[in-house]
C-alpha cells in the first residue's frame, strides 16, 4: 500500500485519529521554533561574551590580562614581598636553570593555567600586566633568549621560536603564527629527555633525547638551519641540560634518577669531547640541583639524607671549572638552589619554604622570606635572580595555589 493510499483511507475514515496528528505537527512545529530560538540564542552569547567574531575568538596569543600585582611585608624577615600573580590559577616559573626574563629585564615568563591549559604569559616587572604568549598544546621546556626579547619552546614534536617583542605590542588578536617561527621538528624515533637549552652564540639549542629504553643521548640543532647532529650517546638518562651561559660549546647536564644518582653532574663540549663527570662524587653523597654560577662556576646542592650524612659536608656547594675543586659554601638542608649571574650571590631554598640569600664570598647565609610552603604545599620556591642580580623570583603556596613572587635584595629600612 503507498503512503497515498494511508492517507485516503486513514484521514477520512478516523477523525480521532487525524486531529491526534495534527496536534503532534503543531507541537513539532513549536518544538522547533524553540530549538531554533535556542540556537540563536547561543549564538547571540558567543558573540557578545567575546566581543568579536566567533572566528577570531580562537586567537589568545596577545590577550592581556590586568594586573593581580600586589605586596605584603614578610613578619618575619621585614622584607617587602611582591607578588605578581595572585589568581587562583596554578602560576609556575621557569626552572632556576633557565632564564626567566627578558633580555630587557622588563617582563617575566611564565606558565599558567588560567586559560584552562598550561600556557606560556609574560607578566611586566613595571606594571604586572600579564599578556598570554602561547596557545598551543602542552607547550613547555621555554628557553627565553639572554640577548633578544624571543624565546624558543616546545610544543609536541616541534620546536618554535617565538617573538615575544611583537606578540606584546600587538594590539588585536593574530593567529599565533603570525609571532612565531618553525624551527625543526624533533628526529623520528627521539623523544626530550629532560629541558633544552641555548648556547651563548643564540642559535645552537642543545637537548636530552630519549630513544628507547636503554639509550639516550644530546643532540644539538641549528636554529638558523633546522639542522640536527649528535653530541653524545649515553646508556643513562640525561636531564637538566645547561648551556654555560657565556662560553660557547659547554654543556653541563646530569644524571637523571629522580632521586639520588650514581653520579650526578656531567660535563661535554658541543662537540661531544671531553664528555665526564663534572664534580666527581666521592662518597655516598646526594648531589642535585646544579646550575651554572657565574663565568667559572657551577653551583648545587648536597642533600643530607640521614643523620649520618648531616656529619658530612652538605648544603650549598659549588665547583670551579678551572681545576673542579669543591667548595661547601653554606651548610644547611636546602633543596634547590639559584645563582646570581655575576657569581656572587646564591639563593637557596628549604622543604620548610624559607629562602636564604648567601654571599659568595664569605658564605654567610641570611633568611630573607619564609612561609612560601605551607602544609600539603606541593611546589618548590626554585629562586631564580634577574639578570642584574637585584632580585629574586620565586614560587609560593602562601596563597593556597602556586603564585610568582618577586623580592628586592636592597630594601630601605
Ligand atoms: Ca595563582
Amino acid at each position: 500500500m503507498s503512503a497515498h493510499q494511508w492517507q485516503r483511507v486513514g484521514y477520512p475514515c478516523s477523525p480521532t485519529i487525524t486531529i491526534g496528528i495534527i496536534r503532534i505537527m503543531q507541537y513539532m512545529r513549536k518544538k522547533c521554533r524553540i530549538i531554533r530560538q535556542l540556537i540563536f540564542l547561543v549564538l547571540a552569547i558567543s558573540i557578545r561574551a567575546d566581543g568579536s567574531q566567533s572566528s577570531q575568538s580562537t586567537y589568545y596569543v596577545t590577550r592581556k590580562l590586568p594586573s593581580e600585582r600586589t605586596s605584603y611585608t614578610d613578619p618575619t624577615t621585614g622584607m617587602e614581598i611582591t607578588m605578581l600573580t595572585t589568581s587562583a590559577a596554578k602560576d609556575n616559573k621557569i626552572y632556576q636553570t633557565h632564564p626567566n626574563w627578558t633580555a630587557d629585564g622588563r617582563h617575566i615568563v611564565f606558565m599558567s593555567d588560567r586559560s584552562g591549559t598550561n600556557q606560556y604569559f609574560a607578566v611586566s616587572v613595571k606594571t604586572g600586566t600579564i599578556v598570554q604568549l602561547t596557545d598551543d598544546k602542552q607547550p613547555g621546556n621555554a628557553f627565553v633568549s639572554r640577548t633578544r626579547n624571543r624565546m624558543y619552546y616546545v610544543s609536541g614534536r616541534t620546536i618554535w621560536d617565538a617573538d615575544i617583542d611583537s606578540i606584546l605590542r600587538s594590539h588585536e588578536p593574530r593567529d599565533a603564527d603570525t609571532f612565531r617561527r618553525k624551527v625543526a621538528d624533533l628526529p623520528d624515533g627521539a623523544a626530550l629527555s629532560g629541558s633544552t637549552s641555548v648556547d651563548s652564540n643564540g642559535k645552537d639549542i642543545y637537548m636530552g633525547v630519549q630513544y628507547d629504553e636503554d639509550s639516550w643521548g644530546l643532540l644539538a640543532l641549528d636554529a638558523d638551519t633546522g639542522k640536527f647532529r649528535k653530541i653524545i650517546d649515553s646508556d643513562f638518562r640525561v636531564g637538566h641540560c645547561q648551556a654555560h651561559p657565556s662560553i660557547s660549546g659547554l654543556i653541563m647536564y646530569c644524571w637523571e634518577t629522580g632521586g639520588d644518582s650514581p653520579q650526578r653532574m656531567w660535563i661535554v663540549n658541543a662537540d661531544g669531547r671531553d664528555n665526564g663527570p663534572f664534580y666527581k662524587e666521592t662518597y655516598d653523597e646526594w648531589v642535585t640541583h646544579e646550575v651554572w654560577w657565574g663565568p667559572n662556576k657551577a653551583i648545587f646542592t648536597i642533600w643530607p639524607r640521614n643523620e649520618e650524612m648531616l656529619k658530612k659536608p652538605h648544603g650549598i656547594a659549588y665547583i670551579s671549572l678551572q681545576d673542579r675543586t669543591l667548595h661547601i659554601l653554606s651548610q644547611k638542608k636546602y633543596w634547590h638552589v639559584g645563582a646570581s649571574p655575576d657569581g656572587k650571590w646564591a639563593a637557596g631554598d628549604t622543604f620548610d619554604g624559607e629562602i636564604f640569600l648567601i654571599n659568595g664570598d664569605t658564605g654567610r647565609a641570611r633568611l630573607f622570606t619564609q612561609g612560601h610552603r605551607p602544609q600539603g604545599a606541593t611546589v618548590h620556591p626554585h629562586p631564580s635572580f634577574s639578570p642584574d642580580g637585584s632580585s629574586v623570583l620565586f614560587c609560593s603556596e602562601r596563597n593556597g595555589n602556586w603564585d610568582l613572587f618577586l623580592v628586592r635584595l636592597k630594601q630601605d629600612k
